[in-house]
């Protein structure tokens, strides 16, 4: 049986036009795109994705940022996935992300209030089943 996680392409990602760069990324590397769309999240839907960061100084900002646009989701498989995809992501600051990542090899500092990293990974396996069960 192999593993999912959950990948957001957040809406700078799509902005950009990057989604075809971010999945030939994840299908280069050998992951299988098992299911996909692209939505408009409620806010309550990231409320509840982003339960783990309420409070903090960017929670507000992060919420308006993931509100501004369409995100693909997507439910990405292979055997230990949620770990792979966390390194092909990259530090979560795209300013030191390594080259070679998705961040940092596609994005930056824009001078935001929040980091716009263009994806979201889930990063552990029960992480991993909360979150798919709410995207999909
Ligand atoms: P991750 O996406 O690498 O797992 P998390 O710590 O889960 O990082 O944070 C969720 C998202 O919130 C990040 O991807 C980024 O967009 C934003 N973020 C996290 N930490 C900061 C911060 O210190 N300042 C501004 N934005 C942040
Ligand atoms: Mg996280």
């Amino acid at each position: 049986m192999s593993e999912a996680t959950l990948v957001l392409i957040k809406p700078d990602g799509v902005r950009r036009n990057l989604i075809g760069e971010i999945i030939s990324r994840c299908e280069a590397k050998g992951y299988t795109v098992a299911a996909l769309k692209k939505i408009s999240p409620s806010r309550d839907l990231l409320a509840k994705h982003y339960a783990e960061h309420e409070g903090k100084s960017f929670y507000e900002p992060l919420m308006e940022f993931m509100l501004s646009g369409d995100i693909v989701a997507i439910r990405l498989e292979g055997n230990r996935v949620i770990e792979g995809f966390r390194v092909i992501a990259g530090a979560t600051d795209p300013t030191v992300a390594a080259p070679g990542t998705i961040r940092g090899d596609l994005s930056r500092d824009w001078g935001t209030k929040v980091v716009q990293n263009l994806v979201h990974g889930s990063d552990s396996l029960e992480s991993a089943e909360r979150e798919l069960a709410l995207w999909f």
